[in-house]
């Protein structure tokens, strides 16, 4: 055994340096032919702490190779900021994986695809449908509200002892999600959203990301029960889409678009949408239209139910932080009307309560890989077309220079000693530049109605005996909190479910 231990570490010295441009002067793990780097990466960590860990022994930027491909982690502020701002384009390219060309038709989404014109395109006409709904209309607010109210009737009857709130708060988000994407609102256990929310599960139980088939496609030939089980629920998801995409082409009219698939269709057949005949490039196909449509479900549900799911957590363990945005909404908003997004400048302690869960847990504590597009730098050193670049958001968001204590769940970094709301450079919960996400406002309209709402109406503790909720996190698709109870307790005026 002890041979074969020497035997490794010294033929790893000896790897030949294929690619001194790419390496530049960026510290490298030990690699080995074949395995790259993976030998030094077990240990059972997750990504994100075992690149921290590492961080502090390499320095903030180092190189790794998964298998055969070079990486890149970055681990500061500024080199983030560097790769996808100041070099937002150079970097702005997503490398070709096995599960997501399964999850995407080969890139024909917006979160996975590779940098292209049509991208580009693609990109503006979902986020313009975004803002179609909220700019000079009210549609997108009435739309969170009614889920809103619908949640907080479920939670105010639910049972005294204490409960597990995941499925009622993933149920309203999935809901709001079908409402947009193709106008259908579900009543309470209606067979369609079931299928939703379980073939959603199914993808997500499967697909965590950084599995060994993405580093060596090689090995899909072989049965995977996982990717099995990928491949059956994307069928499912792709018939119920199908059938939903039919149904708008049929119904289509010429006024403004009423939800994404409308809108997708409708840039289909305009602009940089049509197929062009010298290009090769097919447009927005339906095959784009259908993706879409599928990525914002999976993006949409399990990244802010989530998020909502971590603050109630950590509400639970500091219910000093809960008594204070009550005080805080009893004193702006009151218990007489509903709060609304008009509110948010008035309710600067749960804005930073809202920062500080997405601070402390991101979803995605490390982002979706990127790759250089060109011969580029970073902090000085080359770095090649076609290298890897992992931004380690975990460890920028727990990164003792920037942050005090910052494993404390403290809402007051995001205040200034006005109590006026602030926002650190080293806070990008969203990502940022050319590949920044699409839903970010949607997101945060969707967390500011249901928290302010949620607090407004409710409070929340931890059932008689029942343990504190966990906030180790379990990492899947994205960083997720363990199952926890919680019991809640109507607030004045709001005993019997609503008003
Ligand atoms: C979850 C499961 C699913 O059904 C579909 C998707 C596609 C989009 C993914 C999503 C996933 C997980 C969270 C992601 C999102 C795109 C952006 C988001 C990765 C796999 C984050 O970056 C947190």
């Amino acid at each position: 055994m002890l041979t074969l231990v020497v035997l490794f570490l010294t033929t790893c010295q000896l790897v030949p340096e294929t690619e001194p441009s790419a390496r530049g002067s960026i510290p490298c793990l030990p690699r080995l032919p074949f395995l790259g780097s993976l030998p030094w990466l077990g240990g059972g960590l997750p990504p994100h702490l075992l690149f921290t860990q590492m961080s502090h022994r390499y320095g903030p930027l180092f190189g790794l190779y998964l298998g055969p491909h070079y990486t890149v982690v970055i681990n500061s502020h500024q080199h983030a900021r560097e790769v996808l701002m100041q070099k937002g384009k150079d970097f702005a390219g997503r490398p070709s994986m096995v599960t997501t060309n399964l999850l995407t038709r080969g890139g024909k989404d917006i979160a996975f695809s590779d940098y292209t014109p049509l991208w580009k395109y693609h990109r503006r006409l979902v986020h313009n449908s975004f803002t179609l709904f909220g700019e000079g209309t009210t549609r997108l607010q009435d739309i969170v509200l009614s889920e809103v109210d619908s949640l907080c009737v479920e939670l105010l009857s639910s049972e005294k002892q204490g409960f597990d709130p995941s499925s009622a708060v993933t149920r309203a988000v999935t809901n709001i999600i079908c409402t947009l994407v193709f106008s259908a609102t579900y009543r309470h256990g209606d067979a369609e959203l079931q299928e939703v929310i379980q073939y959603n599960n199914g993808i997500v139980e499967t697909i965590a990301r950084g599995g060994l088939v993405d580093i060596y496609p090689w090995l899909k030939v072989f049965p995977n029960k996982s990717l099995s089980k990928l491949k059956k629920c994307i069928t499912i998801r792709d018939q119920l889409l199908t059938r939903k995409l039919q149904e708008h082409k049929l119904s289509r009219s010429d006024g403004d678009p009423c939800d994404l698939l409308d809108a997708l269709l409708k840039g289909q057949t305009s602009g940089q949408g049509q197929k062009s005949s010298e290009s090769k490039d097919d447009g927005i196909t339906d095959d784009h239209v259908l993706m879409t449509a599928a990525e914002a479900f999976g993006a949409g549900v399990e990244t802010t139910s989530t998020t909502l799911l971590w603050i109630l957590a950590y509400l639970l363990h500091h219910p000093e932080v809960q008594e204070r945005v009550q005080k805080e909404l009893d004193e702006h908003v009151g218990s007489e009307r509903t709060v609304t997004i008009s509110d948010r400048g008035q309710l600067p302690y749960l804005n930073s309560v809202i920062n500080e869960g997405m601070r402390i847990r991101p979803v995605s504590p490390v982002l979706i890989p990127h790759t250089a597009m060109t011969n580029s730098s970073i902090g000085g050193h080359a770095v090649s077309q076609g290298t890897r670049v992992l931004v380690n958001m975990w460890s920028i968001h727990h990164d003792p220079h920037h942050w005090d204590k910052p494993d404390l769940f403290n809402p007051e970094r995001f205040l200034d000693h006005h109590g006026q709301q602030v926002t650190p450079s080293s806070f990008l919960p969203f990502g940022a530049g050319p590949r920044v996400c699409v839903g970010k406002s949607l997101a945060r309209l969707e967390l500011f109605l249901f928290l302010s709402s949620l607090l407004q109406r409710m409070s929340f503790r931890v059932p008689r005996g029942a343990p504190l909720p966990n906030l180790q996190g379990r990492l899947g698709v994205v960083l997720q909190p363990l199952p926890f109870k919680v019991v809640v307790i109507p607030r004045a005026g709001w005993e019997d479910g609503g008003k």
